[in-house]
């Protein structure tokens, strides 16, 4: 018999698509439900994901390795927890406060993200918490802020997509990582409207495309300067939306000045027609401007998504109906976990600790006195880096993340992180970073608990719970709330999930990021809410009809230049190596790669080569080879294929051990976002050897 199906959303990404859950003949069946974003599509992780719900790999209990060499070993929680405080005072004793670091993740719930933000500067009170979010839309963050004065990945719901004229997607291969959004670029190609995809490699999402621009990895910055000063050349600007609804037109008009379209084919070969094209169908339409991570995960990633900003507001396609800009943000929660203080800079409701009056109201909010918050702490990866070393951190708390695979120059922080003092994990399963651990800590997974995300539009979602966890696995906040208790702070750290949502939305009241009007009840009844969203008002799906952000309620230009990437290919390391995503796999694979059926169809871990690079090298579709940078060496199959640049590599992150794209990845930052340089590095490739085909 049929079981009662409960509503819930997908536990992977930003999309978080609608989803039944029920149990036929005692199996988990999952059915796409009919929500407003992905009306009834999902892809291959949202229909597998069921196979997580009863997995014999799921942790049930904590382990605990009492001396470094030793082996983890199964213990109670109170064991572990006792195990915990005992090393944390004996850490901050010796070393301070802030030699104790948290590490949160983008897929945490709202409530789960929050309650980790406090409970690092309450309860442990260290200035060091940051979270995974910093790797992924850290830099269209920053930009968006600066430009708009507020941060909302998609600044309006994304069926209005499907009504643009024309979309310019940029480093983005949303047929891969979101396919049920490629509903509304259908719906825009039936209506007429074409869209233009910025991509080194000939992706799904290209290949649909109407324009493909190849462009050299990294140099997006030069397109898009190049692009407004076409535009500028060819009398194309909305000049009366500059002068009504912009500020600082001049130093972005004079930024561009030196980007004439023979310079900019020269560094990003796009030809100048294309260029030319392109840009005449921006203008003339209804336009959106879209990007992801091949843009923004770069050392100037904060610039480069001005630049496209100052595109937009150029062409006047911003803060009206179907025209705009907007980042593809990835993870489940990668929208929310980035509101709610589990930044090193950040308080609730998108505050900033550094902001005297922000922190009295949260202080006071939380019954302590602003001298007590911490100030602002390290950013990802600086925490990462600065483990062991002099001020750093000697303890760290991963929640929600598999750093060990997924941060840049993998090897130096696997390394650190197995030489911790205390290393604590939480996680579903025993992840890469999990291994490394001294306390290991089961958590519930997302349709074992209820709370709230906050989709790439804005909308906040609630996910119900399904089932009940497996005996000995506790929720996030249940581990947080039972820590803070034996350091006398209990009531301080709630575990229920709508206790904890109630006072986000207290907390909140009056923010940037406000909440205060949403409800578990609101968000079932509306499909969602969309923040901000004051009690006893409307809710904000469009941001910026009437007015921007900033206190003139005007978008702001910048003045942004390109001065080269970090690191250059050169004779030694003669290729770009650039990094992403396949669309059966989930960022670090802790939990994709222990599904056989997405193991089958991603096929094992690979890197991708053009035809030409391979006859070159001697090398053929399958045989194993490795990539080496000066960070490091992987292996992995080759794929041969004439739709990636002839220099360029590219190698997606899902696999850990030896097949770690990250082994390779620089750790330059960008000086605004501290967003690591993902996708660019230089690198060479030849045939692996017997022994690393063999392992
Ligand atoms: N299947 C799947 N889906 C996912 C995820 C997943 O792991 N797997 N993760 C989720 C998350 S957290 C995120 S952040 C999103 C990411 O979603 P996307 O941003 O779409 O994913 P990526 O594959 O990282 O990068 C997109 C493209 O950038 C291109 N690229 C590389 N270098 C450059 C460059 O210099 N310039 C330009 N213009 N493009 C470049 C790559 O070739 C790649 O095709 O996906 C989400 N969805
Ligand atoms: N080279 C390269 N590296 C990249 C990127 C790239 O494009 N190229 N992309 C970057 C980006 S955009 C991102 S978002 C990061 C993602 O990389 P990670 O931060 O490593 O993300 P996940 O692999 O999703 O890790 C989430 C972990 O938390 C666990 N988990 C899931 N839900 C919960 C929960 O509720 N509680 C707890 N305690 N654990 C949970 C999962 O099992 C998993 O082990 O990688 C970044 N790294
Ligand atoms: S697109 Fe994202 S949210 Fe939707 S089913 Fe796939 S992974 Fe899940
Ligand atoms: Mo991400």
């Amino acid at each position: 018999m049929s079981q009662p199906k409960t509503a819930t959303h997908c536990p992977y990404c930003a999309m978080q698509c609608g989803m039944n859950l029920t149990q036929h003949e005692g199996n988990w069946v999952v059915e796409a439900r009919d929500f407003p974003t992905n009306r009834g599509g999902m892809c291959r992780k949202g229909w597998t994901s069921v196979a997580l719900l009863e997995s014999p790999q799921r942790l049930t209990s904590p382990l605990l390795r009492r001396e470094k060499d030793a082996p983890l070993q199964s213990v109670s929680w109170d064991e572990a927890l006792d195990f915990i405080v005992g090393k944390v005072e004996q850490i901050q004793d010796k070393w301070g406060r802030d030699a104790v670091g948290v590490f949160g993740g983008g897929g945490l719930t709202n409530e789960k993200a929050y309650l980790l933000g406090k409970f690092a500067r309450v309860v442990l009170k260290t200035a060091n918490i940051d979270y995974n979010g910093r790797f992924c839309m850290a830099s269209a963050a920053a930009a968006g802020n600066k430009a708009f004065g507020i941060d909302r990945g998609l600044p309006f719901p994304m069926q209005d997509i499907a009504q643009a004229d024309a979309v310019l997607l940029i480093g983005s291969n949303i047929a891969e990582t979101m396919p049920p959004i490629m509903q509304w670029f259908e719906k825009l190609r039936e209506n007429g409207g074409k869209l233009i995809v910025v991509d080194p490699r000939a992706t799904p999402t290209a290949q649909n495309a109407d324009y493909h621009l190849q462009i050299t990895p990294g140099t997006d910055l030069v397109l898009a300067n190049g692009l407004l000063h076409i535009a500028i050349e060819e009398g194309l600007l909305d000049e009366a939306f500059i002068a009504t609804r912009t500020t600082d037109f001049e130093c972005a008009r004079r930024a561009v000045a030196s980007y004439w379209p023979a310079r900019v084919e020269r560094i990003t070969g796009v030809d100048e027609a294309n260029l030319r094209d392109v840009t005449r169908l921006l203008a003339r339409a209804n336009s959106m401007f879209l990007t992801a991570r091949g843009a923004e995960q770069h050392a100037n990633g904060t610039e480069t998504v001005l630049g496209f900003i100052n595109l937009a507001l150029g062409l006047g396609k911003a803060g009206k109906f179907y025209n705009g800009y907007g980042c593809l943000t990835g993870q489940g929660n990668g929208q929310g976990g980035r509101e709610h203080g589990q930044k090193a800079d950040q308080l609730p409701g998108y505050r900033k600790i550094e902001n005297e009056t922000h922190r009295r109201e949260v202080a006071a909010h939380w019954g302590i006195s602003p001298d007590e918050l911490p100030r602002a702490g390290k950013s990802a990866y600086e925490l990462l880096d600065s483990m062991g070393e002099a001020d750093g951190l000697r303890a760290l708390f991963v929640m929600g993340s598999n750093v060990a695979v997924s941060s840049p120059s993998a090897g130096k922080i696997r390394r650190k992180l197995a030489a911790l003092e205390l290393l604590v994990v939480s996680d579903l399963f025993l992840s890469e970073t999990a291994e490394l651990a001294d306390v290991v800590l089961p958590a519930t997974q997302w349709a074992e608990e209820q709370g709230t995300m906050t989709n790439l539009e804005g909308r906040v979602l609630l996910r119900n719970q399904a089932k009940t966890p497996p005996e000995g696995v506790w929720s996030d906040a249940q581990f947080l709330n039972a820590l803070a208790k034996r350091w006398g702070q209990g009531e301080r750290i709630p575990s229920e999930p709508r206790v904890i949502f109630d006072e986000l939305r207290r907390v909140t009241k009056g923010a940037l990021a406000d909440y205060s009007g949403i409800t578990y009840e609101r968000i079932t009844q509306n499909k969602g809410v969309f923040w901000p969203c004051r009690a006893g008002y409307d809710d904000t799906p469009r941001l910026f009809h009437d007015r921007f952000a900033h206190p003139d309620g005007r978008a702001r230009f910048h003045d942004v230049q390109f001065f080269g990437l970090p690191e250059e290919p050169d004779t030694e390391y003669p290729f770009f190596f650039t990094t992403g995503r396949v669309m059966s796999q989930y960022q670090s694979g802790t939990q994709t790669r222990r599904i056989p059926e997405l193991n089958a169809m991603s096929g094992p871990p690979f890197v991708e080569l053009h035809p030409d690079l391979a006859l070159e090298m001697g090398i053929s579709e399958g045989d194993m080879v490795r990539v080496t940078s000066r960070r490091g060496s992987a292996t992995g199959c080759a794929k041969i294929s004439d739709g990636i640049r002839a220099d360029t590599l590219f190698m997606p992150f899902h696999w850990g051990g030896h097949h770690s794209a990250n082994l390779l990845t620089i750790p330059a930052l960008d000086p605004t976002s501290k967003m690591p340089e993902f996708k660019v590095c230089a690198a060479k490739i030849e045939k692996a050897t017997e022994v690393e085909r063999d392992s």
